[in-house]
């Protein structure tokens, strides 16, 4: 089953919408397969949005995805990146829809909540940068039988 990366960033921890996060996945249908409350050095943030190095926000991203922690996931399901990418909404707050995470709770693109993998190629990376193997749980839920 794919797997992706999802992470409520410390705005988000700090406005307790761990839970409110959580819970759509949850409800969705998705399951999940590992999660930590987690601070992020500087050295994995700078290998984290790596992708992001020669962008002008760069340090004030590296600085914010610091500066408190985080709630790591992964999330397992038909479609999960995609789907998930949906369910976060536009990277800026203000082009993200309503009933989108990001639509729903975030005003700034500095501050836009949650962090999701765009691909199955970053999902996997990032997947490897924030879990060891043994974070993460297969387990079946009899409920899938009711959502696949
Ligand atoms: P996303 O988080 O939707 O995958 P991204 O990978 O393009 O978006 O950018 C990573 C983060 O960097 C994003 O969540 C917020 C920040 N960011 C993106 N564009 C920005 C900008 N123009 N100014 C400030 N921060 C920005
Ligand atoms: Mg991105």
């Amino acid at each position: 089953m794919e797997k992706t990366f999802l992470m409520v960033k410390p705005d988000g921890v700090q406005r307790g919408l761990i839970g409110e996060i959580v819970s759509r996945f949850e409800k969705k249908g998705f399951q999940l397969a590992g999660a930590k409350l987690m601070s992020i050095s500087q050295e994995l943030a700078e290998e984290h949005y790596g992708e992001h190095k020669e962008r002008p926000f760069f340090g004030e991203l590296v600085d914010f995805i610091t500066s408190g922690p985080v709630f790591a996931m992964v999330w397992q399901g038909e479609d999960v990146i995609a789907t998930a990418r949906q369910m976060m909404g536009a990277t800026n707050p203000k082009d993200a829809v309503p009933a989108t995470i990001r639509g729903d709770f975030g005003l700034t693109v500095g501050k836009n909540v949650i962090h999701g993998s765009d691909s199955p190629e970053s999902a996997q990376r990032e997947i490897g940068l924030f879990f060891k193997e043994e974070e993460l749980i297969e387990y079946s839920k009899l409920i899938n039988e009711w959502i696949y």
